[in-house]
């Protein structure tokens, strides 16, 4: 409950970005574990997100041309911009990507132990554009 107070309170100083942009659909295995914490700590974050299950995880990936190299778990879409986060990027990395357009897509390759949905956060974790350049470290 602490870290959920801590980071509302993080979040709270980015620009609130429009609900109904904001909106996510996140493609996951249905068995995935992990994705579905991640799904919950978007909720936390306010990011209104749908799943949809799948077991054609490659296709998603390939059809919203995430980067080979930079593959996670679950991929998600952001329904107003069609923006794409893949794999367990923060609310904070999210909400600055919603705040900027023309990035196309974020991702946290892998699934590090330090990430949302995966462990506790410890302020090293690196989020990436599609070009695998460093955009956000949380
Ligand atoms: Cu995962």
């Amino acid at each position: 409950m602490k870290r959920l107070i801590l980071s509302a309170a993080l979040l709270a100083g980015l620009p609130a970005a429009h609900a109904a942009d904001a909106a996510i659909t996140v493609y996951k295995s249905p068995d995935c574990g992990c994705c579905e914490g991640w799904v919950q700590h978007m909720r936390a974050a306010g990011i209104e997100t749908k799943v949809v299950d799948t077991n054609d995880m490659q296709g998603v990936k390939d059809r919203l041309h995430v980067p080979a190299a930079l593959r996670s778990c679950h991929t998600a879409v952001v329904r107003g911009s069609n923006q794409v986060i893949e794999g367990h990027a923060p609310a904070t990395a999210v909400k600055k990507m919603l705040a900027n357009r023309s990035v196309r897509g974020i991702a946290v390759p892998g699934m590090p132990v330090n990430s949302p949905g995966m462990g506790e956060m410890d302020g090293k974790l690196v989020t990436v554009d599609f070009a695998g350049a460093k955009f956000s470290q949380d």
